[in-house]
């Protein structure tokens, strides 16, 4: 058992679409806790830093001018297993595969806007935290 900590973010389609409070309540329900949380914009430097590991892959430029293209919520997540767990409440990345039940799966279908992300492991939790609440 480990308490761990995680990087969440509703991506600008669910801001837009006024989905932030129904995302929130999924993730408060599970039972984790927001620890902070931040309206903001993503520039272009920070979203390059966010999605490195995806430069020069054929949908990278869509992925840095969508994060970059409205408002986000960032959310500082911790609790029991979270970086897994956060990631089973997301679904998989292509919404269209992503289980009903889980925030892409119930909202989703296009494989750029898919809503949110989670960091996925407890190496990208830490760099992610710090990018958006340490820097
Ligand atoms: P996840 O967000 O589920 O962790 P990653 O980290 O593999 O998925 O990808 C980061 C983001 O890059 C995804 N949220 C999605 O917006 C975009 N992405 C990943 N793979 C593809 C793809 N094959 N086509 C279009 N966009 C993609």
């Amino acid at each position: 058992m480990a308490q761990e900590r995680t990087l969440f973010i509703i991506k600008p389609d669910a801001v837009r679409r006024g989905l932030v409070g129904e995302i929130l309540s999924r993730v408060e329900r599970k039972g984790y806790s927001i620890e902070e949380m931040k309206m903001m914009n993503v520039n272009r430097e920070l979203a390059g830093r966010l999605y490195f590991e995806h430069e020069g892959k054929p949908f990278y430029e869509k992925l840095i001018s969508y994060i970059t293209s409205g408002e986000v919520v960032a959310v500082l997540i911790s609790g029991e297993r979270c970086i897994s767990g956060l990631r089973r409440i997301m679904g998989d990345t292509d919404p269209i595969e992503a289980a009903p039940g889980s925030i892409r799966g119930d909202f989703g279908f296009d494989g750029t806007m898919n809503l949110v992300h989670g960091s996925d492991s407890t190496e990208s939790a830490r760099r992610e935290i710090q990018l958006f609440f340490e820097a």
